[in-house]
This record gives structure tokens, sequence and C-alpha cells, in this order.
């Protein structure tokens, strides 16, 4: 029979998150091996199994938030032991471990709790949560002991779980290459703590844990490429003729034609023609790749923000293939069901804003990709033919590379050739 396990006194009030699972359904348990870890504003939390048994529903997840008493897991089989006495913490952290005053049959033994920061101010003021990062209590322990913050260490473990060997590494990283300061000897100072309430009312509310991945990537993204943006335009009038008279057709398959797959398709034949954007720099940054595959990630708006999730194979996909693989992706992103593989593995970026409105902007390369297209909404502007101007419309672009790869000519040329492609169906489609 499956008895329910529910959450033991964490010790807080307020709701913990979950930042690790250790079992999954189907796992069989021994009595006091951890079952999940969670992240207290003051602890890491380990929770150990109650009893032995088997795993047979889990009712949380990682990323959610539990409070004391809440149902976490069904455990079918073995013996439940009666009554826990409230664990001792593993180290300070006293707030955090207050002692159950009763612990029902069904409830875990009391987690055991280290301390930790959550929040971790890095030496150039960025700050990183530490819910976003897996490692275990000793892990973060050492890393405090050793001053690490340990969204910069390099993690090799299990779904990016950072070891003790990780932190070692880092160190030892540190201390050959005598770096302490960012390249070129200055470092970034760091953001002031400033106390908005003085000003005026305000409200806080924390920020979803994609914003939190995102500001990380991007900030690093931000410092590590030398960013360049070429705009450009592409007269797209005959390309839209053609798209709204085939859409009939492709909307009695079910399926919605719009530019981006266009753009898409064009984007891999100029690819083709400048392989040095479809690269990466390796990590020695001695080597350039050059991608021999065509694996296009395309930014999509969710309400939790932004997912990049990558369309693969594009030069071998047709566009209805590709429009309904682009329909799928972004339904898939909106309903938060992307694996971390569909946002693996992109050669090239596309940020389409072109469903929402604007002119140019800048987008960040999307690292270690070496270039990303950002692609605004059309609009009719008249163009001078030579002898009258003629109404056309024209799609604003605007490609951002990373300058340590693509010189500013290249840059002005895969431009020019991608608004010649569009410019001319006849180009994608034979
Ligand atoms: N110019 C004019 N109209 C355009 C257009 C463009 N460049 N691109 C799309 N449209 C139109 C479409 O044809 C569609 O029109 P209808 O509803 O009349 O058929 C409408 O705008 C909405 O398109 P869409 O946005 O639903 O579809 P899409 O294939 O263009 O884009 C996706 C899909 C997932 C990229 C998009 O929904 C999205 O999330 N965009 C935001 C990406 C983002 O946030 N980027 C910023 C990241 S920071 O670098």
């Amino acid at each position: 029979m499956a008895t329910d396990i529910h959450l033991p006194d964490t010790g807080s009030t307020n709701p913990v998150d979950i930042i690790e699972l250790h079992v999954k359904v189907g796992d069989e348990v021994s009595e006091g091996q951890t079952l999940m870890t969670l992240e207290s504003d003051k602890a890491t939390i380990d929770v150990p199994s109650p009893a032995a048994g088997k795993i047979e529903k889990l009712l949380v997840k990682v990323g959610q938030k539990v409070k004391t008493g809440d149902a976490i897991l069904s455990l079918a089989g073995g013996e439940q032991k009666a009554a826990q006495p409230a664990a001792k913490p593993v180290e300070a952290a006293q707030t955090a471990a207050a002692k159950p005053t009763e612990t029902p049959v069904e409830k875990a033994p009391a987690p055991q709790i280290s301390e930790a920061k959550p929040i971790t101010p890095s030496p150039e003021g960025v700050t990183t949560s530490s819910a976003d990062i897996l490692a275990g209590p000793a892990v973060r322990r050492l890393a405090r002991l050793l001053g690490v913050d340990l969204s910069k260490v390099n993690a090799t473990g299990e779904r990016n779980r950072i070891s003790k060997d990780d932190v070692k590494a880092y160190v030892k990283n540190i201390l050959t290459s005598g770096a302490t300061t960012a390249s070129g000897g200055f470092s970034l100072p760091s953001m002031p703590v400033i106390d908005f309430a003085q000003f005026g009312a305000i409200e806080s509310s924390p920020l979803s844990r994609i914003k939190k991945l995102t500001s990380q990537n991007l900030s690093r993204n931000w410092l590590l490429a030398p960013h360049v943006t070429q705009f450009d335009e592409a007269d797209i009038t005959d390309l839209e003729a053609f798209r709204k008279r085939e859409s009939a057709r492709f909307e009695k398959q079910g399926v919605k034609l719009t530019p981006l797959v266009f753009i898409m398709k064009a984007v891999v034949s100029a690819l083709k023609e400048f392989p040095q954007f479809n690269a990466s720099i390796d990590h020695t940054g001695d080597n350039l790749i050059l991608k021999k595959h065509y694996h296009i990630g395309i930014a999509v708006d969710t309400p939790d923000g932004l997912v990049v999730p990558v369309i693969r194979n594009v030069d071998q996909k047709s566009l209805t293939e590709l429009a309904k693989e682009l329909a799928e992706v972004s339904v898939k992103a909106r309903e938060k069901k992307l694996s971390a593989q569909d946002m693996q593995g992109s050669s090239f970026t596309i940020s389409s804003l072109g469903g929402i409105g604007g002119k140019f902007f800048t987008p960040i390369i999307n690292l270690p990709n070496v270039a990303i297209l950002g692609v605004s909404k059309s609009s009719i502007k008249p163009i001078y033919d030579g002898s009258q101007f003629q109404p056309r419309l024209i799609l604003p672009l605007s490609l951002s590379y990373d300058h340590r790869v693509i010189d500013g000519a290249e840059g002005a040329r895969f431009c020019v050739k991608l608004a010649q492609l569009l410019g001319d169906i006849r180009n994608l489609l034979l």
C-alpha cells in the first residue's frame, strides 16, 4: 500500500524552493536516503526518506515552492517508521531548524539543513540566485569556505550538477592563471544597495526562474563577445504577395505560413555562402568550429520570459515542415514543455519581433553562436526605382555579430546577401 509522505518542519514559515529531486518514480529508496533538496532564504535542506520503499508517485517538481506539511510523494511498500525525533541541523542556521512539535507517521524525518546564501553577490557585482545552481550542501559549504561564486563554476556532473572537484578545479584555474579581475586589469564596479522605498511606494516580486537564467546568460554574452550590429532592409513585396497567395493552401493543411519561415530559409542560404556565421569559437579561444549543420534557434516570447528552442536541419525541411515545427515549438515554449535538449545545439539564432512592431534593435548574441539576426515589422515605404517612387514592403534587419570572428565588411556582405535572397522569392524556392 502506498502512503503519502509529507514535508516535515522546514523551520521556515515561508514556502521554500525545491532545487533538486534525487529520486524518480519507480526508484527503490532506503530509509534516510535523500529524496530532495530544498532551499529556503537561510539554508539548503536535504529531505530524507522516512522509510524504505518504492516511489510510486512524485507530487512535486523542481522549481516548485513547498511548505511544511505539503504532500511531496507517495511511497509504496517498506516499513513505515514511527515518529522520528527532530534531526540536528548539519551546521549552524539554528533558526531554520526549528523542531517539529509532533511528527505524524507519514511525515519524513526532519530535514538535514546546512546554511547557504541564496543570493551570492559576485566580486563583479552580478548577483545569482543559488536556486538556479545544482550543488549539494557539502559543495555549497566548500564554495562558501573558499569564497567561490558557484555561478562561475563549470559543472561536470549529471544535469549540470556541481561537484567538489569542480569547485577545486575552478580555484586551481584562478590560482594558476593569476586572474583576479576581468581581463584588461579592471573589474566592474558593483551596484550599490539602494532602498527604493525611500523614493515612493514600491512592490517587490520575485523574478521567474527563466528570467534569472536569461539574465545570467545575457550578461555573460554581452560582456564576452564584442558586439557590432549591422542594420539593413529587405524588399519583401514579392515574397509577401507569394506568401499571401499560398497562405490559404497552407491553412487547409492547418499550417500558418508567417514571414519567419521564409526568413529561416533565406538565413540558411546566406549561411552556406558565409560559413563563418554558422560557427563557434572553441573553449581554448584558438579555433573556429565551422558547423556543417543548420540548426536555427528561434527566440520565443513567453509570459515567464525569453526561451530559445532550436529547429534542426532547416536546410533539409520544406516550408510546410518548418511552419508546422515553428508553431509546435512556440506552443511548447509557452506551455513550459520544452526540454533542455529542445534548446541545445543552435548554430545561428533569429529573434523576430515582426509580429509586434518597432523598427530596428540590437539583439544580444546567443553564445556560443557568433551571430544573431533581429527581424522587425515590415512596412510600406516609398522606394525610388530610377524614375519614380514605388510603394514597397520593406523588412528591417538587425544583425549582431561577434567582432572577434566576423569583420565589419563580412557583416555588411551577409546582410546584403540576405536582403537579396528575401527580395527574390525564386532564390528561396529553387
Ligand atoms: N512583419 C510584418 N508582420 C509580421 C512579421 C514581420 N516581420 N512577422 C510576423 N508577422 C505577422 C504574422 O504574419 C502574423 O500575422 P497574422 O496574425 O495576420 O497572420 C503576426 O505577425 C503574428 O506572427 P507570430 O509572431 O505569431 O508568428 P511568427 O512566426 O512571426 O513568430 C515567434 C513566432 C515564436 C518567433 C513569435 O511569436 C515570438 O515569440 N516573437 C518574440 C521573440 C522575442 O521576444 N524576441 C526578442 C528577444 S531579445 O533579442
